[in-house]
């Protein structure tokens, strides 16, 4: 539908936006429609209308620069069309993991979709103790689907080649080469820390054997497409409650290396539960083992039933692939360990620890859990022994 309102870019308000879900027909005529912008995340507006029943939708629409930092850093709108395509994809794969799309617009870099504001933010709902049991459940369906069936294990490989053109991210991907590969490696502009870890933080620049496994991690980012990836899959991107998972923000969507993914909630569990006292942290904890399961079993299934490249009968393909996305898990995950701690993003997880004392030694944790997740990422044979090595770090005093 074209009118008015959707044929050039501007951003919306809160008024603008209500005039366009009238125009659109996205409620009755006369409803009385409430709208509040509750955007909280780095890059984009997101408008919340509901009528007098609570009846809902999601208008988000890309900003021409990213929030975080302001006009100054031009960002493309065509981060729009990569999410609404993701989604759209990912409908016919995790149909009950992401939010049913109503309505794209490519000009005004909107995406309009379901309301899902009876689900939290995982990441929020962790910071205040809450739990999601079936989380990391569907999160492994959601990561061994997504993944399998847009790999050359799944996907029709000339028509894995044509998605691929679809998924090319170039501004989205130089922001994850820069923020979780570079950045926090060197003494760039971006990096945020608190002066108290300026002894880590040096000694990371300082780490050229560290650096090397870090200029791997990256070029496999940057050169490997395995898959169709979310690209940003931390728990800020995830809507739960007890029993429903969504998963939400694929911007950041291209073809990339499957451990990404995987490594990206490795990560923010990880952040999550070395923010947690002893007795309160092996919940947390048992959502790695969990969605290392279910991601492994599912792929696995998928594996067997699915597949469309002859190898996949071939004794030991599907170990050696399954033992290389973890190794590569356990890398990306120590660098968005890292740099969730030192670089410019952070994640409320640790910035919202007190008193400030121990938000400083839990960082400080942190960048030694993710310097050894990266330099020993090869050697872990499961997730026990990442946890293992998260009671060992913690424990330790520095
Ligand atoms: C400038 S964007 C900073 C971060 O926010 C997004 O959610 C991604 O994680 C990105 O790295
Ligand atoms: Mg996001």
């Amino acid at each position: 539908m074209t009118t008015a309102a959707t044929t050039s870019y501007e951003p919306l308000t809160e008024t603008t936006a209500v005039s366009l879900a009238r125009d659109l027909q996205f409620f009755k005529e006369g409803a009385l429609l409430q709208c509040h912008e509750i955007g909280d995340g780095n890059l984009n507006l997101v408008f919340h209308i509901r009528d007098e029943n609570k009846t809902g939708i999601i208008i988000k629409q890309a900003l021409p620069y990213a929030k975080v930092v302001g006009e100054s850093w031009p960002l493309t709108l065509h981060r729009a069309t990569i999410e609404g395509n993701y989604l759209k994809n990912a409908a016919a794969l995790v149909p009950n993991l992401v939010p049913k799309v109503y309505y794209t617009n490519e000009t005004l870099a909107i995406t309009i979709m379901e309301d899902l504001s009876h689900l939290e933010i995982v990441r929020n709902g962790f910071n205040h103790g809450k739990d999601y049991p079936l989380l990391s459940k569907h999160i492994g369906e959601y990561l061994a689907k997504t993944l399998f069936y847009t790999s050359d294990f799944g996907l029709n490989q000339q028509e894995k080649k044509k998605l691929h053109q679809k998924f090319t991210n170039p501004e989205l991907c130089k922001i994850t080469e820069d923020l979780v590969f570079t950045d926090p490696f060197f003494d760039s502009e971006t990096n945020n820390f608190e002066p108290e870890l300026l002894e880590e933080v040096e000694s990371l620049w300082n780490d050229e054997q560290l650096k090397l496994e870090v200029a791997k991690l990256k070029y496999k980012f940057l050169t490997d497409g395995e898959a169709l990836l979310h690209g940003d899959l931390h728990t800020g991107s995830i809507f739960a409650n007890e029993i429903d998972t969504k998963v939400i923000d694929p911007e950041f969507a291209y073809f990339g290396p499957i451990g990404f993914d995987v490594g990206q909630f490795f990560a923010n569990i990880l952040l999550q539960a070395i923010t947690r006292e002893e007795e309160k942290r092996s919940v947390i904890i048992s959502h790695l083992h969990q969605v290392w399961e279910s991601f492994t079993t599912t792929f696995s299934d998928l594996w067997k039933t699915a597949s469309v490249e002859k190898f996949t009968t071939t004794p030991g393909y599907l170990d050696y692939v399954l033992k290389k996305v973890f190794a590569e898990s356990i890398g990306f995950a120590g660098c968005e360990v890292i740099r969730r701690t030192i670089g410019l993003a952070h994640v409320a997880d640790l910035d919202t620890i007190q008193p400030y004392a121990k938000r400083i030694t839990t960082k400080q944790k942190a960048l030694k859990l993710g310097k050894l997740l990266i330099s020993e990422a090869e050697s872990f044979k499961n997730t026990k022994e990442i946890e293992l090595l998260l009671e060992k770090v913690i424990k330790e005093n520095f």
